[in-house]
C-alpha cells in the first residue's frame, strides 16, 4: 500500500436511528416509548427503522410490521415523512461541505468524508468529527455518530462502535490489529449467509481469514474473496467518490397480492417495463437482472448477458427465478439492467425490442 494511500483521513457519519429520532425530535409525545417507523402491520408493511427502546424487543430495520407488533405489542408504529428526512439531509451535507470538498453521500443519513487536506482544528480529524456532530446536533436537534480512520471500510465499521451518540477512532498504526480481532460480520458485504459459511470452515474474526490464502477465499467467495482478505488486514484502496456513475437502473414493485405462478409473475414485469425503458432514457445497456422476493422476504436475483429487453430471455427468466422459490408466493418483482461502460456509449443503440 502506498504511503499515499496509507495517510488518509476518512470520517464515516451516520446519524442515530434516523428516521425515528426524527420522529422523537418533532413528536415529544413518543420520546420515551417504543417507536418504529414503517408500513402498517396488516398491509405487508416493514420496518424502516425503530428507536433503541423498540430494538431492546428485537425489533430492526426489514422486519415485516407484523413480526415487530408479535415481539413489542405496545409499539408506536408510525408513517415516515420522506421529505422532513430529505430536508435534514441536505442540512448535515451542508455541514459536512464546510469542511471538505470529498463526500461521498450512501445514504439520506450517513456518508463518507476525506478530509486529509482539512486545515480545521488544526488537521485533526477526530477533532473535525466532535464539531461536525456538535453542529449537526445544534442545527437539526438530532445525534449523529461517527468513526475516523484511514480508510472507508475502517472508518464506517468504527461508526458503529460508539452509537449512539458517540465517535470511534481507528488510528493509523492500529489497523490491521483492530481488523484481525474483528467478528467477519461487521465486515460490509458479509451477511449473514456469508458470514454463515465463514463459520462452517471455522472462520469468525479476521484473524482466522488471514490463515487462508486469497485464491481460497476466491473458491469459496467468488470475487469477494480477495476482498475479504484485504479487509481483514484493514485495508481498502477505494477513494471516497464524490459523484457516482449510475451503474445500473432498476424498477420493482411490491404485490397487493401474493402470486403463486411464474406466469403471473412475468405479466407484473412486462407492466415493470415501460418505466424501465423511461427511466433508460436511451442509454444502452449490457445486462438484465430479474428479481423475485418471496413471502418469507428471502430473496432471488437472476443475471444474464442482454443488450435489448428480450420477451423469451424475460420469460425464461422468471420461470427460473420463480423455481428458485420451490413453490413460495411472490410478494414483489423486479427488473433492472447493468449499463454498459461510458466508453461504449453511442456504440450501439438500445432498443427495448418490445415495440
Ligand atoms: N432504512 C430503511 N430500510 C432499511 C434500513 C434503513 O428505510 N432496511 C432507513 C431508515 C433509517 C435510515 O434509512 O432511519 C438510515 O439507516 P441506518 O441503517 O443508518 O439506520 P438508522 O439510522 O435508523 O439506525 P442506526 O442508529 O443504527 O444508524
Ligand atoms: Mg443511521
Amino acid at each position: 500500500m502506498s504511503e499515499q494511500v496509507r495517510g488518509r483521513k476518512i470520517i464515516h457519519v451516520d446519524m442515530d436511528c434516523f428516521y425515528a429520532a426524527v420522529e422523537m425530535r418533532d413528536n415529544p409525545e413518543y420520546r420515551g416509548r417504543p417507536l418504529a417507523v414503517g408500513g402498517a402491520a396488516d398491509s405487508r408493511g416493514v420496518i424502516a427503522t425503530c428507536n433503541y427502546e423498540a430494538r431492546a424487543f428485537g425489533v430492526r430495520s426489514a422486519m415485516p410490521s407484523s413480526e415487530a407488533k408479535r415481539r413489542c405489542p405496545e409499539l408506536l408504529l408510525v408513517r415516515g415523512r420522506m421529505e422532513v428526512y430529505k430536508a435534514v439531509s441536505e442540512q448535515i451535507r451542508a455541514i459536512f461541505a464546510r469542511y471538505t470538498e470529498l463526500i461521498e453521500p450512501l445514504s439520506l443519513d450517513e456518508a463518507y468524508l476525506d478530509v486529509t487536506d482539512c486545515a480545521a482544528c488544526q488537521g485533526s480529524a477526530t477533532r473535525i468529527a466532535e464539531r461536525i456532530r456538535a453542529e449537526i446536533l445544534a442545527e437539526t436537534g438530532l445525534t449523529a455518530s461517527a468513526g475516523i480512520a484511514p480508510n472507508k471500510f475502517l472508518a464506517k465499521v468504527a461508526s458503529d462502535e460508539n452509537k449512539p451518540n458517540g465517535q470511534c477512532v481507528i488510528p493509523p498504526g492500529k489497523t490491521a490489529e483492530f481488523a484481525a480481532a474483528l467478528p467477519l460480520r461487521k465486515i460490509p458485504g458479509v451477511g449473514p449467509k456469508t458470514a454463515e459459511r465463514l463459520a462452517e470452515r471455522g472462520l469468525h474474526i479476521g484473524a482466522d481469514v488471514l490463515a487462508c490464502t486469497p485464491e481460497q477465499l476466491a473458491q469459496w467467495l467468488g470475487k469477494f474473496g480477495p476482498v475479504l482478505h484485504l479487509r481483514a488486514q484493514g485495508i481498502d484502496a477505494r477513494p471516497v467518490q464524490t459523484h457516482r456513475e449510475r451503474k445500473s437502473v432498476g424498477v420493482e414493485t411490491t404485490l397487493a397480492v401474493d402470486l403463486n405462478n411464474a406466469t403471473g409473475c412475468y405479466e407484473v414485469l412486462l407492466g415493470l417495463l415501460p418505466e424501465l425503458e423511461r427511466r433508460l432514457r436511451d442509454r444502452p445497456f449490457k445486462g438484465v437482472q430479474v428479481k423475485l422476493k418471496f413471502h418469507d422476504f428471502q430473496q432471488t436475483t437472476l443475471a444474464q448477458q442482454a443488450t435489448v429487453l428480450e420477451p423469451t430471455q424475460l420469460k425464461a427468466m422468471v420461470e427460473n427465478a420463480f423455481e428458485r422459490g420451490e413453490g413460495r408466493r411472490v410478494r414483489l418483482v423486479g427488473a433492472s439492467v447493468t449499463l454498459a461502460p461510458p466508453a461504449a456509449e453511442g456504440v450501439q443503440q438500445l432498443s427495448l425490442g418490445l415495440g
